[in-house]
């Protein structure tokens, strides 16, 4: 069978999603470095964005229906649960993630850190202050959907909870979020837990480019 390719960089939170889900199914890949917006990603993305995705001659963008593919054409554990409700669950938990917290704690929150556009490149403390309510909220909200079971769906590990380790593994590391994180009741736990896997341990990031 083909290889799979990822196309992407190692630091980037959704391409970090899709190699989770390779390791999670056991399927070998190729993760082929292309930032954003550069001609090997503006090929299969419009929008220029990471991840891209090649198996053969299929090309796919787009972090969930990359998900999707690996689970319906490769063996192996699956990642979006059968059972009707815990299914819809994972994709709630999926598309409030994408359509709203990623904005809100990357694009937002850890940019203001890690690419502020401060003359002197000092985290830009206006746009982290105007950001950090929702940041405290966020994390309450993820706290609260794993409280019951450990889990964002159901009671195991599934695409939802990749689809957001990637981003709450940088958010620990920041000061605002990272006392909010240690001082909730169950995020600590839930992380600790996702940290166990083998798919999170093999796939951490290198330092941001640049720094
Ligand atoms: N909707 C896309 C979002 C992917 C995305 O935002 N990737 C970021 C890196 S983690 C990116 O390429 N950002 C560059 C940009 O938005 O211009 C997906 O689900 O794959």
């Amino acid at each position: 069978m083909a290889t799979v390719e990822i196309v992407g960089i190692p630091q980037s939170t959704y391409t970090r999603v899709i190699r989770i889900a390779c390791e999670e199914k056991g399927v070998p890949y190729e993760l082929r470095i292309a930032p954003p917006h550069t001609p090997d990603i503006d090929a299969i993305h419009p929008f220029g964005k990471v991840p891209g995705f090649r198996h053969g001659d299929f090309e796919l963008c787009e972090t969930t229906a990359i998900a999707r593919y690996l689970d319906a054409a490769f063996p192996g554990p699956a990642l979006f649960p059968a059972d009707p409700r815990t299914a819809a669950l994972a994709e709630q938990w999926v598309s409030l993630v994408n359509s709203q917290m990623d904005r809100t704690l990357i694009r937002q929150y850890l940019t203001a850190y890690v690419f502020p556009k401060t003359p002197d490149k000092s985290p830009d403390r206006a746009a982290i202050d105007a950001v950090v309510a929702d940041v405290r909220s966020q994390l309450a909200l993820l706290d609260k959907a794993v409280a019951d079971t450990g889990y964002l769906a159901g009671d195991t590990f599934s695409y939802a909870d990749a689809n957001v380790l990637p981003i709450l593994a940088y958010l620990v590391n920041l000061p605002e979020s990272g006392e909010a994180i240690a001082a909730a009741p169950h995020l600590p736990a839930y992380l600790a837990r996702l940290n166990e896997r083998p798919s999170v341990k093999n796939t951490v990031p290198p330092p941001p480019p640049g720094r």
